[in-house]
């Protein structure tokens, strides 16, 4: 059985860090905890992304990304289509465009989001649901690695939450947060 594969994201735009690729430098990489940083870049990210799937053949998904808001946003959907004001970092602006011409509408996440809400509650750390992950690079990764799960017909935990900025929840609740996700996942 391959790995648990945990997924950041790049600092971009304005934001002096970004949380996903701070608190996943910071987990226990090796072994069965795969960790990657991905480019905020519509292209790059979904290649790399691609890339890191077919290799590892994970055993579960865990998207993070930043989301600049008070708290921990456990998505529940993923969305076909990119709607983004902002350019990417290599300057690609995706206005309003389905992601995958054949594909549904929506994809649920497969993460044990209830039990990660249970750790959270228990651990006092703020997080709130989401069926919106934006229309940015955060959704599309998560949709497009759902998709790749639907793909190939596993049954594998697979989706995506957002962190907060450290101004908001500091560094250290943001590693405990993602810890008590990721055991939720098992070893
Ligand atoms: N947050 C952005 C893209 C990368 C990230 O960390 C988003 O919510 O789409």
């Amino acid at each position: 059985m391959g790995p648990l594969l945990v997924t950041g994201f790049e600092r971009f735009d304005v934001h002096r860090l970004n949380p996903s690729e701070e608190v996943v430098k910071a987990l226990p990489a090796g072994g069965d905890l795969r960790t990657s940083v991905l480019p905020v870049a519509f292209r790059r990210a979904a290649a790399l992304l691609e890339a890191l799937l077919e290799e590892a053949r994970p055993r579960a998904v865990l998207m993070l990304g930043l989301h600049a808001g008070p708290e921990i946003r456990l998505e529940r959907l993923a969305r076909n289509r990119d709607d983004a004001d902002a350019c990417d970092e290599d300057g690609e602006r995706r206005p309003a465009a389905a992601i995958s011409a054949a594909g549904p509408v929506t994809y649920p996440s497969t993460l044990p989001l209830d039990a990660f809400a249970r750790a959270l509650t228990d651990a006092g750390l703020p997080w709130t649901w989401s069926d919106d992950a934006g229309g940015f690079l955060c959704n599309h990764v998560f949709y497009r690695a759902r998709e790749w799960v639907e793909r190939l017909g596993l049954a594998i935990p697979c989706g995506f939450v957002h962190l907060p900025p450290f101004d908001a929840l500091p560094f250290e609740r943001q590693v405990r947060a993602v810890t008590a996700c990721v055991d939720r996942l098992g070893r």
